[in-house]
């Protein structure tokens, strides 16, 4: 792809993020929830949806059919198969499905009582990977990318008694995919995250966007949108904390911007102050709490409310603490985002896409700055375009979704891809998206670094121009020597931008002791963390750090019995809730610098 194209995809997928339906964060909209037990189907072979010339078959299983007489011949029945729990991944549910890569068919039944006059739509909070969703036998459409929100319109479909609800979800891995085939993760399947009905007016507030504006402190501005037939309407913004009270109009397309001044307590982790903020038209109401900062980049600094920070922060992958699968829920937000709180964080990195939205409201409401990105991880097929159009919509439903959130501060478009001219192109065009989309966050990538001589890393990857804030992983002393290398390393980069080493680490499994010499120990990653520390100490240009990983997480790679079992052992933390020696090394430094209010290691 060229970088015209790229700029082409990014403008017009900027704008599809005010054509997409309801992609608001519902949180206050009225609701009913879906989630609980949902009868399901394995079809390895997709019997249910392809006849035997591997044609779609018309009559496939979201006909949800029962004989009609005693010879007619149906060869599956939901009712009577077994149930998954939704939300949840359905490897950690059942034994049998840990390893299942590939189709398995859900169906609830429902009743619903639809009200006069409103609108009716479908929400998954998350559906990994491919989703084919079908109400009462029809298709209502299908969506690709497993860590954002979708949504469908039901109004005309959806009937008082006995609605079935049947999608088909498909986690095959595939080459063209975001992610693509090889991760370092678990590719956990199915429904993840809730699935709810929402009523809205007739008329309804499609989304609004909410910030301070770029630059200032004092005023806010944003935007609302109306989707329905009376599209020309006052609105109002009420911040009655703060005595605002506003009226605007849209205009013949529902869209209205506003701007006005404001004197707001500002959010920031040691103050997370957030608003009740009230967006309403004539038709509608929606509210949420949200928070006011800036987040800048000037030359090397990173400035929060205009004051240097650095950024004490950790990586989360989105496992579930103290049992096993994709965390799901508030309480799994609160271990995780506690334990960071615990381990003196003021920053979090959501590794390596879209967390559930308890993270980021619970990072909101705890104080914890977020880097949010999305799954370009690796080795991503750089000159498909349906590959860059799966990425870009993926990231126009990321900042949808959490453009409110005052806790995200960084959205990251990649993570350790390999330099190259097309690579560039299409993260150039996601950047490029980004910023239409949002101007109110920074921008970065977690890129790698080389060396120039045996003691002289170097992070110069061309990307590094386009984004305000540099990211870096790297693991000298675990891929890369033994830990004592660290101590001779230098840091440059061709850039005046601020840094965050966005990983580095190493294995150790838990209660596993032994001297700092012995690889998987809790000493060895002990000894690691205080060579790293030293080191980092010494970059300049250093604006914070979230080493690999805050708890120890699933992934397939990580083979070796008796030590990994299919764990990757970087969690300063074991998938038990154990900590291991190195949360207190770091724990320690990050009380060191938050002491001495450091703005730089
Ligand atoms: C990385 C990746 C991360 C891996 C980690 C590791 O560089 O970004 O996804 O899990 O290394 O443990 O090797």
């Amino acid at each position: 792809m060229n970088y015209f194209t790229a700029l082409l995809f990014a403008t017009l997928f900027s704008a599809s993020l005010f054509a997409q339906d309801l992609l608001t964060n519902p949180a206050q909209r009225q609701s009913t929830s879906l989630d609980g037990s949902w009868n399901f189907i394995v079809d390895p072979y997709e019997n249910g949806y392809y006849d035997y010339r591997w044609q779609p078959n018309p009559n496939g299983f979201f006909k949800n059919e029962k004989p009609k007489s005693k010879s007619e011949r149906i060869e599956y029945d939901f009712d009577k198969s077994e149930v998954l729990n939704v939300p949840g991944d359905w490897n950690s549910q059942k034994k049998e499905l840990f390893f299942y890569e590939g189709t398995i068919w859900y169906k609830k039944s429902f009743d619903f009582q639809k009200n006069v006059g409103k609108r009716v739509f479908l929400r998954f909070g998350a559906a990994n990977y491919r989703a084919l969703v079908y109400l009462n036998g029809e298709k209502l459409g299908e969506h690709v990318g497993g860590f954002t929100p979708f949504t469908f319109e039901i109004t005309d479909l959806v009937k008082e008694k006995d609605n079935f609800l049947v999608v088909k979800v498909d986690n095959k891995r595939c080459a063209e995919c975001v992610p693509t085939l090889n991760t370092d993760w678990w590719n956990y399947g199915g429904l993840t995250r809730s699935v709810k009905i929402i009523e809205t007016p007739g008329t309804f507030i499609n989304d609004f966007f909410i910030q301070l504006k770029k630059g200032s402190m004092h005023e806010v501005s944003g935007w609302t949108k109306l989707i329905g037939r009376q599209l020309k309407q006052h609105i109002t913004v009420d911040i009655p904390l703060a005595r605002i009270h506003r009226r605007f109009e849209t205009d013949a397309n529902g869209f209205a911007h506003f701007t006005f001044s404001a004197d707001l307590a500002l959010w920031s982790p040691d103050d997370p102050k957030l608003y009740d903020v009230t967006i309403a038209s004539e038709t509608d109401t929606v509210s949420e709490r949200i928070g006011f900062r800036t987040i800048e980049a000037k030359e090397t600094q990173i400035l929060l409310n205009g004051r240097p920070v650095f950024l004490r922060g950790i990586s989360v992958h989105e496992e579930a603490p103290l049992r096993s699968g994709r965390a799901n829920n508030a309480e799994d937000a609160l271990t995780l985002l506690g334990w960071a709180k615990e381990l003196g964080c003021n920053f979090v990195r959501l590794a390596h896409y879209p967390h559930n939205e308890f993270m980021t409201e619970e990072a909101d409401r705890m104080g914890l700055l977020v880097w949010s990105e999305i799954p370009v991880y690796w080795t991503i097929q750089w000159d498909n375009d349906s590959t860059y159009r799966n990425a870009s919509r993926q990231l126009a439903e990321m900042i949808a979704r959490d453009k409110n959130r005052a806790s995200v501060a960084f959205w990251s478009v990649s993570n350790e891809t390999p330099i190259g001219e097309p690579r560039l192109a299409f993260l150039k065009g996601l950047l490029i998206q980004a910023r239409l989309a949002d101007s109110t966050r920074l921008l970065t990538a977690a890129m790698e670094r080389h060396y120039t001589d045996a003691t002289t890393q170097m992070i110069d990857d061309p990307l590094g121009e386009f984004v305000d804030v540099l990211g870096c992983n790297e693991y000298i002393g675990w891929y890369d020597g033994l830990p004592e290398k660290a101590d001779n390393i230098k840091w440059k980069t061709v850039y005046n931008k601020p840094l965050i080493m966005s990983e580095f680490g190493g294995d150790a499994l838990y209660g596993f002791h032994a001297d700092s010499l012995t690889i998987w120990s809790e000493e060895f990653q002990e000894h690691l963390y205080k060579h790293q520390l030293s080191m980092l100490r010494r970059i300049p240009f250093l604006r914070g750090m979230s080493p690999w990983i805050l708890m120890d997480f699933r992934s397939p790679r990580r083979q070796l019995p008796g030590i990994q079992d299919f764990r990757n052992r970087k969690g300063l933390i074991s998938n038990e809730g154990n900590k291991k020696k190195a949360f207190f090394v770091l724990q320690k430094y990050y009380s060191e610098v938050k002491q001495a209010k450091q703005s730089r290691p």
